[in-house]
C-alpha cells in the first residue's frame, strides 16, 4: 500500500475555511484525533523565560482573586520554572482525577474537542506566544491552556463538569446549537466567578491567565455580575476581544455540575433561531449581584 504523505492522511487544517485569521499551529503532522507529541525540544530559551515571566506575573495576582481550588491545583503542578512537560503533569492529574493532557497544534473542530473532553483528555495548544503577545493573543497558547485550564482539572467536581460538557457536545451539534454550548464554555470555563465566604473569586481560565482581567472580574464595579442561570447563559452573546460586560457567578462547583447534568435539548429548542441577549443586558429575571456601569 503506497505510503500517503502525512498531509493527506491527517485531517486538513480544520479552520482554514471559517476563521478570519489563518491559524498558526502546524496542522500537517497530526494524528487523526488532532493530537501531536509535545515537541519539547523546540522551545527556545526565550520561550522558557517568557513562561517564567508570565507564570510569576499571574501567580502573584492569585491570592484574594483566584478560587482556592485553582490555587491548590496550580501548586500541585509545580510548573513555575519551565514550560511544563505534559508527561509530568499527566502523572499528577492521573492520580487526582484521571485526566490527561494531550498536545494539539491549536484550535481544533468542536467535534474532536468534545470527544477529547468526554474521555477526560484536555487538548492543549503546545506552542508559546510571541514576545509581542504577552498581554493579549487571539488563539490559546500553552500558557493560556496550561496555566488557565489545567489547575482545576485536578479538582474532581470541576473535572467531572468538563467531562460532562464534552459528553453534551454531540447533542449540541445534532441540534445545530454549538454556538449556544460554546457560550456556556465561554462564560463559565473561561470567565466564571464563584461565591466564597470571603467574597467572589475567579476560576475561569480566560481571566486567570490575563494580567488585568483577574482583578477586573472580581472587583471592578463596571461589569454586571449575575447569578448562574444555565438557560440565560446559553442565550447570551459574548465578546472575544475585550473584558466581559457580564460575569456569571456560581454558588459552587457542585451546583454547576448538578445543574448542567440535565438534558439541554429543551433549551436548544427554545433558543433556536432567537437573537442572543446582548452582553451588557441585565434581565428582570436575573439574580443580580451587581448591575454594571454602562
Ligand atoms: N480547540 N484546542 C482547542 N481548544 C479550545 O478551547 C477549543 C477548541 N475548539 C473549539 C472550542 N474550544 C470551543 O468552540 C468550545 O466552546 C467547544
Ligand atoms: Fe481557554
Amino acid at each position: 500500500m503506497e505510503q500517503t504523505s502525512s498531509a493527506e492522511s491527517a485531517p486538513q487544517n480544520p479552520f482554514e475555511a471559517n476563521t478570519s485569521h489563518a491559524l498558526r499551529g502546524d496542522y500537517e503532522n497530526m494524528r487523526a484525533d488532532y493530537t501531536v507529541e509535545q515537541p519539547y525540544h523546540l522551545y527556545t530559551e526565550e520561550e522558557q523565560a517568557r513562561w517564567r515571566f508570565l507564570y510569576e506575573r499571574q501567580s502573584k495576582l492569585l491570592p484574594g482573586y483566584a478560587a482556592k481550588e485553582f490555587i491548590d491545583g496550580l501548586e500541585k503542578l509545580d510548573v513555575a520554572n519551565a514550560i511544563p512537560r505534559l508527561d509530568d503533569a499527566n502523572e499528577i492529574l492521573a492520580k487526582a482525577t484521571g485526566w490527561e493532557l494531550v498536545a494539539v497544534p491549536g484550535l481544533i473542530p468542536d467535534g474532536p474537542f468534545f470527544e477529547h473532553l468526554a474521555n477526560k483528555r484536555f487538548p492543549l495548544s503546545w506552542w508559546m506566544r510571541g514576545a509581542d503577545e504577552l498581554d493579549y493573543l487571539v488563539e490559546p497558547d500553552v500558557f493560556h491552556d496550561f496555566f488557565g485550564h489545567v489547575p482545576l482539572l485536578s479538582n474532581p467536581v470541576f473535572a467531572d463538569y468538563m467531562r460532562q460538557y464534552g459528553e453534551g457536545g454531540p447533542k449540541a451539534i445534532e441540534h445545530g446549537a454549538q454556538d449556544m454550548l460554546a457560550r456556556l464554555y465561554w462564560y463559565i470555563v473561561e470567565f466564571g466567578l464563584i461565591k466564597t465566604d470571603d467574597g467572589l473569586r475567579a476560576f475561569g481560565a480566560g481571566m486567570l491567565s490575563s494580567k488585568d482581567e483577574t482583578i477586573y472580574s472580581v472587583e471592578s464595579p463596571k461589569p454586571n455580575r449575575v447569578g448562574f442561570d444555565l438557560e440565560r447563559i446559553l442565550n447570551t452573546a459574548y465578546m472575544v476581544d475585550d473584558f466581559q460586560k457580564t460575569y456569571f457567578v456560581i454558588d459552587s462547583f457542585e451546583q454547576l455540575f448538578e445543574i448542567c447534568s440535565q438534558d439541554f435539548t429543551p433549551f436548544y429548542k427554545r433558543g433556536a433561531g432567537k437573537e442572543p441577549i446582548d452582553p451588557e443586558t441585565v434581565l428582570e429575571t436575573d439574580i443580580v449581584i451587581n448591575k454594571g456601569q454602562f
